[in-house]
């Protein structure tokens, strides 16, 4: 569970890193999946994204049922949650992707949109192997911003804060140890660096929408996809 402060936390910066940590079996298990999954799909590989993952292979779906994860979740979004998407973001340590400043929600046809995302280290990540980073507060307003494309096959997500809409907040590194969680609101704005430093910087991130919220089929049609096809 989490700590009033840490709901607190949440709430003001948009994101929490809380002290609970998943069992390092659990992360193995995890890490495990990942890489027999990354050895085979050589799309998933070269765009450091894996997604669908629960469509690949329902197994995934416990992963998204950790008993401590649903109940942190559940304060922050209700106790009716739904996991509606999971995807592993594995930057290789070289000619890695940058993940290019966005809210979730711009890709995400959840309506009413409310989502939290659960991000699960399974390294140590930091500044050096291009650690997420977020604009604490930037989910206040509840709108999504305007977002323009990035071009090019240094990104694995395209859509993009552009500039003038970018807050004018220091972004703050979220420095994880393998088994550390961090939760971040669907309005945060978020992004992270290349990984050019020799090792693997690896995140699986499980999307949770309270079941108030529905997945509109139409709006997926029409909103923009990750180059991936995903719906990230
Ligand atoms: O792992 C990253 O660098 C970005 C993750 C992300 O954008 C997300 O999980 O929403």
């Amino acid at each position: 569970m989490l700590t009033p402060e840490e709901v607190a936390q949440y709430h003001e910066t948009g994101q929490v890193t809380p002290a609970l940590r998943l069992d390092l079996d659990v992360i193995s298990a995890i890490e495990e999946k990942v890489e027999a999954l990354f050895a085979k799909r050589t799309d998933f590989a070269e765009l450091d994204l894996a997604d669908s993952l629960v469509e690949i292979d329902r197994s995934w779906i416990e992963f998204g049922k950790i008993p401590e994860i649903l109940d942190s979740v559940e304060q922050l979004l209700g106790e009716n949650l739904i996991v509606w998407a999971m995807e592993c973001f594995r930057k290789k340590g070289e000619r890695s992707k940058v993940v290019p400043w966005h809210q979730d929600g711009c890709y995400w046809p959840i309506r009413p949109l409310e989502s939290c995302t659960v991000w699960i280290a399974l390294d140590h990540v930091t500044p050096e192997n291009g650690c997420m980073r977020i604009i604490p507060g930037s989910h206040k307003g509840r709108r999504l911003l305007t977002h323009g494309i990035t071009e090019g096959d240094h990104v694995n997500l395209r859509q993009t804060v552009a500039a003038d809409e970018m807050p004018d907040v220091e972004p703050v590194d979220i420095v994880l140890e393998p088994g550390m969680i961090s939760f971040h609101d669907v309005y945060t704005v978020h992004g992270s660096a290349p990984n050019n430093s020799g090792t693997r910087r690896a995140g699986l991130s499980v999307r949770y929408m309270p079941s108030s919220s529905y997945y509109d089929r139409q709006l997926a049609l029409e909103l923009p996809r990750a180059p991936s096809g995903s719906r990230h």
